[in-house]
């Protein structure tokens, strides 16, 4: 081989490690932000989420499911954390949730409450345009157990952000229930 040609074939090399496409697997790593609720926790306080208002949670050491604090809920409709997205993808949202213990000084749910896991897609002018929730939690729920709730969703056409919400609903409704181990992947 003389050295012209092994120079071509170097070039040949370098040129097909450039046009190879390289796939990398998506990683799978948990997106959410102190989803195990153990940063700064108290009255009021759930680091890195938002809130619907200034009353009804915390994040105490009152129940977990994992560590030493959860989120806990008796008014606050919904905590959240936003996301940028692209329309195509599939968002898989899970989380731990509890309806307080019977016999303590936080009540079971009562009413029409619920809790569940709500996945907003919304659009430039951050308009929901679709929604996915997961199964709920409410007074039937068996008090004091630890039970895994999922929501999954496409992102559809148009939409570039996608809004992790820990929601309440309720209009005649009461009592507590504890959140711990938020699982955002897509
Ligand atoms: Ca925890």
């Amino acid at each position: 081989m003389n050295d012209r040609s092994y120079g071509r074939k170097i070039w040949l090399a370098v040129l097909m490690g450039w046009t190879v496409a390289v796939t990398v697997a998506q990683a799978r790593e948990n997106l959410i932000r102190n989803g195990d609720f153990e940063e700064n926790p108290g009255m009021l306080r759930a680091e890195n989420w938002y809130s619907d208002g200034l009353y009804g949670f915390g994040t105490f050491a009152d129940h977990a499911h994992s560590g030493l604090y959860a989120y806990k809920t008796w008014k606050q409709p919904a905590i959240w954390q936003d996301f940028d997205a692209r329309p195509g993808q599939v968002w898989t949202v899970s989380a731990w949730f509890m309806n307080a213990p019977e016999g303590e000084e936080d009540k079971p749910l009562e009413g029409d409450t619920i809790g569940r896991i709500r996945i907003e897609f919304k659009n430039d002018e951050k308009i929901t345009v679709a929604a996915s929730h997961s199964q709920v939690i409410n007074a039937e729920t068996r008090s004091g157990k630890w039970i895994k709730l999922t929501a999954t969703g496409i992102v559809p056409e148009g939409c570039t952000l996608v809004r992790v919400v820990i929601n309440r609903v309720e209009s005649a409704g009461s009592g507590v229930f504890y959140v711990d181990d938020v699982e955002v992947k897509r």
